[in-house]
């Protein structure tokens, strides 16, 4: 199916790997594209309000991200972290000099009372993204990592400790209360496809399932529904996601993460890589494809959302 085909398409992003994808898909499909991002890895440090999964689809988005670091700017400098340290205020979450200029705006914004969601609206028109980025809710959602040293924010598990500590348990912060926007309903009933981007499903995806009704409203969906595995050979391709399995008593696996949506998905992009899981994956009741998912630069992110929006359109029949 060309891409004129599609009028809107919704993906679910977290981090860097969501990102990614988000960045393949916007090649495809410009302003055509709805990300809506996760929130609960929200923090505020040094006074501002950080939004760390936001902000990664953002510079993905704007071209602007830092591909080696993964988060961030490119052509970062780092003075203000360094005086910071220099004085001896001893920062453990590295704020660069140029990504201040975010957290400033959003800071401000947010304290002038507006919504997450126009505060989001106006960064990304200020960074030139062509995607529209939507917060999944603009209500207080705030991942706890419950872990062998007691329960953790998310950064703190993630930057402070490297995430190193053991986990135990996630838990949701404002999980009841927080609200997916009506921004975001709109958003996905006008969509052709909704998309699961590859990101951790334990603290990238779940929070996002986590503002109600999501997962409802992706269960009461009549459109395909599509995730990419963010589990390729048993591993992670960048972070916790693996290591949070084990914890949690259970192999990493393709088939693992395919097994926690089988409520509501149609669809699911497999790596080549785990073409043995494929008949699992499809006994679950899903339509499963393959691709080389690993996004090595501009065409690797543009082959892998071609992959996601050929398997969505075969559904779509
Ligand atoms: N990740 C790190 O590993 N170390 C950092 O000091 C750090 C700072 C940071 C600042 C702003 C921002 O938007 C993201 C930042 N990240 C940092 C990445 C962030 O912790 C993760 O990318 C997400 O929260 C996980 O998806």
């Amino acid at each position: 199916m060309d891409d004129t085909a599609w009028h809107h398409v919704v993906a679910l992003a977290g981090g860097v790997g969501g990102a990614k994808l988000a960045e393949g898909l916007q090649q495809r499909l410009g302003p055509r594209l709805t990300v809506v991002g996760n929130v609960a890895d929200d923090e505020e440090i040094w006074g501002l309000h950080i939004s760390p999964d936001l902000d990664s689809v953002m510079y993905w988005l704007a071209g602007v991200n830092d591909e080696a670091r993964g988060w961030g700017l490119a052509d970062e400098t780092w003075h203000t972290f360094e005086t910071l340290e220099r004085i001896g205020s001893a920062p453990w979450f590295r704020l660069g000099d140029r990504d201040l200029a975010t957290h400033l705006t959003r800071t401000t914004l947010l304290h002038e009372g507006k919504p997450l969601t126009e505060v989001t609206a106006r960064l990304a028109r200020g960074w030139g993204v062509q995607a529209r980025l939507l917060p999944v809710t603009d209500d207080r959602l705030r991942t706890i990592v419950h872990t062998e040293i007691g329960p953790l924010a998310f950064q703190d598990y993630f930057v402070r400790h490297r995430w190193e500590p053991a986990i135990q348990a996630i838990r949701f912060e404002g999980e009841g209360s927080a609200q997916v926007t009506a921004v975001v309903q709109d958003a996905l009933r006008s969509a052709e496809a909704i998309i699961l981007c590859p990101s951790n499903p334990f603290v990238s995806i779940e929070p996002l399932l986590r503002a109600a009704p999501l997962r409802e409203l992706l269960r009461a969906s009549t459109v395909p529904i599509v995730a990419v595995s963010p589990i390729v050979g048993g591993e992670a391709i960048k972070g916790p996601a693996a290591k949070m399995f084990r914890e949690l008593g259970e192999e990493p696996s393709a088939l693992a993460v395919a097994r926690r949506y089988t409520d509501f998905l149609d669809g699911f992009l497999l790596d080549e890589r785990d073409a043995h899981e494929a008949a699992a994956i499809e006994a679950l009741g899903l339509h499963v494809a393959m691709t080389d998912t690993l996004m090595e630069g501009a065409a690797g992110r543009r082959r892998v959302a071609d992959a996601v929006l050929t398997l969505a359109a075969a559904l779509r029949l």
